[in-house]
């Protein structure tokens, strides 16, 4: 697929993620704007999913570690085909199955129930272990937010999947450099990404999080690489294609007003 395609397909997410937030009056716009071009080139490039296989055990998987993105998950499954775009609107409404924090037993195409920070990359170990055992090569993989890998639990799992070699995994790091109160680094420093993986035995790609030539080689790059887990760690504007979103820490869980939702739209279909 060429970029401009994948442009598209990632505009269409970022409305989407906008409109549904806008019309829950609540979610979390920041962290599902800036890992938006990563999951996209996923869905659409390199994962084996669509709706001919959502229901097949032997597709590849995706875990949300970062479940409060969930408008993001929602919305590259809507685009892909894989979930009826007619539901978005129902994004946080009671009785939907489209909930603040993605239910593998509501929605097809989710593979994990996350959202409490930290478990994810746990799960994903998990799937990647079964998977070998299963002798199955599908691959796993995970988004991760930068603030979540203040929690200690992501380390006890990149230990783990060193130690296993999983080679079939790939974590996919949202460096956007803010979490829920502000900077990681002032809340409780979790850097440097790229020494602490490597130490802990990961191959690690550092790459910009929004440029698809990046993105592609990054996803190629992690899939050749034999003995290890991969690390992608992307940096990525936390509120990416909306101006008065982005880098600002405040736009992490607050919903934009019906004409801060008409601006947003208005910006990222370029007028
Ligand atoms: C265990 C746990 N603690 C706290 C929270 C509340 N919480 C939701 S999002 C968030 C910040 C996450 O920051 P980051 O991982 O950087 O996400 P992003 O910037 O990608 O949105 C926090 C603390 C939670 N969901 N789970
Ligand atoms: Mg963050």
């Amino acid at each position: 697929m060429d970029n401009k395609e994948l442009q598209s397909h990632a505009t269409e997410i970022r409305k989407n993620i906008i409109k549904m937030v806008t019309s829950a009056q609540s979610g979390h716009p920041g962290g599902a704007l800036s890992g938006t071009d990563l999951i996209t080139v996923l869905y659409f490039e390199e994962m084996k999913i669509g709706p001919e296989n959502v229901g097949s055990y032997d597709r590849d998987r995706f875990v949300l570690s970062k479940g409060h993105a969930s408008a993001l998950l929602y919305g590259v499954l809507a685009e892909k085909g894989l979930l009826d775009k007619a539901l978005l609107p129902s994004f946080r409404h009671t009785g939907s199955p489209l909930q603040g924090h993605p239910n593998m037993n509501y929605v097809a195409g989710v593979d994990m129930s996350t959202g409490s920070l930290g478990q994810g990359l746990s799960a994903a170990v998990g799937m990647a272990l079964a998977n070998r055992l299963d002798q199955k090569d599908h691959r796993v993989y995970v988004l991760l937010g930068d603030g979540e890998c203040e929690e200690g639990q992501i380390w006890e799992a990149a230990m783990a999947a060193a130690h296993y070699q999983l080679d079939n995994l790939c974590a996919i790091l949202d460096f956007n450099g803010l979490q829920i109160d502000g900077d990681i680094t002032a809340v409780m420093n979790p850097t440097p990404f790229d020494q602490k993986f490597k130490a802990f035995g990961w191959n690690v790609v550092e790459i910009n999080g929004h440029d698809y030539d990046e993105i592609r080689a990054a996803y190629a790059q992690a899939r050749q690489c034999k003995g290890k887990p991969t690390l992608i760690l992307a940096h990525t504007i936390k509120g990416k294609g909306v101006s008065f979103m982005e880098n600002q820490a405040g736009w992490h869980g607050t919903a934009p007003s019906l004409e801060q939702c008409e601006q947003a739209l208005k910006e990222l279909e370029g007028k």
